[in-house]
């Protein structure tokens, strides 16, 4: 297993140099921040962040992401110019030696939240979602009005992009997804790439958009539209989570077994409603998510992959990227390692 950290890059306010002083930390999960959505990423760029990682004594083990370009989810007849990108993209990471792909098929919008900074007892916080303040927001406007939220969409984009998927269901999605996977995981396992979609997060449909990767069922789906092991999944616990039909122990083990897990979010969520919940540390005793049971079965599973903490919250009066800072990712980490050296019986 490959204990690894998110880093957004030079503009990251966490430098390299202190990620690294996390004992346990090997692998260094980035992407590039600065090509347009859609381009193809330029060789030497992602061969820079490489360095960059190396220079450090870390490694680049995973991209998260290659955003999917959303004419790729609407099927419009462009997407094949931004396929052939995203292949490209994926040849030029296999050619670096980068194992592991994240992606999401999420459309317009990644994990959303109500609250980025909801107060828990002890004085830290959390992001949070609370569904029915998400599901009385309006977008007609074409502005996401939430309090230190910040999209990359003009109005007028947003407005627009809307309008695009009104006509776009679930089994569309499906579709758009199954033509995007047919064409780029035959050039990903080529490439010694493995891919792993990021689970829709929360798991269930918001402002109207589909969202089509949320339990067992889509992932079995998913793995059946191109039978390979670069066709596979980021087990996100913390997104998963919310959705309390799910027995996350058994689903990790199960797509593990089968060779289809090349990368996990180890995240902690509290349910506090059907479809509310907050974030919490990364310790069982904290949340819904028993830390411990999954590492125990990823174990027994043979996992292989990269493993990184997924959003902490804010403690110790640190200020930063919502769900990224530097404390509660690092005792994270620190506690993942942990359990890891426990159930498999020695260190790293
Ligand atoms: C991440 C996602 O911050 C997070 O929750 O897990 O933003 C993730 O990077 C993307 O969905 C992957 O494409
Ligand atoms: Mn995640």
């Amino acid at each position: 297993m490959i204990l690894s950290f998110r880093w957004y890059g030079k503009d990251d306010p966490i430098p390299l140099r202190h990620i690294r002083q996390i004992p346990v930390i090997k692998g260094i999960v980035s992407a590039l921040y600065d090509v347009p959505v859609g381009e193809e990423w330029p060789r030497e760029k992602i061969a820079a962040l490489q360095r960059a990682v190396r220079d450090e004594a870390l490694e680049l083990s995973v991209i998260e992401s290659i955003p999917v370009h959303e004419d790729i989810k609407l099927g419009l007849p462009t997407r094949d110019r931004y396929i052939d990108n995203y292949r490209r993209s994926i040849r030029s990471m296999g050619a670096l030696g980068i194992p592991i792909l994240c992606y999401n098929f999420m459309p317009v919008f990644d994990w959303m939240r109500s609250d980025l900074s909801m107060e828990l007892p002890d004085g830290s916080t959390a992001l949070s979602y609370d569904h029915e303040a998400i599901s009385s927001i309006d977008l007609k406007d074409g502005v996401l009005d939430l309090p230190g939220w910040a999209t990359s969409y003009t109005a007028e984009g947003l407005r627009s992009l809307l309008d695009a998927y009104a006509g776009i269901g679930t089994e569309d999605l499906w579709r758009n997804l199954e033509y995007f996977l047919k064409a780029v995981v035959p050039v990903a396992e080529e490439s010694g790439v493995r891919m792993g979609i990021h689970p829709d997060d929360p798991p269930w449909p918001i402002f109207g958009l589909p969202r089509i990767i949320t339990d067992d069922a889509a992932f079995e789906r998913l793995i059946g539209i191109v039978d390979s092991p670069s066709n596979g999944i980021t087990f996100c616990t913390g997104s998963l989570g919310p959705n309390a039909g799910m027995d996350l122990v058994k689903s990790i083990g199960r797509f593990t077994r089968r060779g289809r897990v090349p990368f996990v979010h180890a995240r902690n969520i509290r349910r506090t409603g059907k479809r509310s919940f907050h974030e919490t540390a990364h310790c069982t005793g904290s949340g819904d998510v028993d830390m411990y049971r999954l590492m125990r079965e990823l174990a027994d599973a043979g996992f292989d992959g990269a493993l990184r903490p997924d959003h902490g919250r804010m403690i110790w009066g640190e200020r930063g990227r919502p769900g990224y800072g530097l404390y509660d990712r690092a005792l994270g980490a620190m506690y993942l390692a942990g359990l890891w050296e426990a159930v498999i019986g020695a260190s790293q």
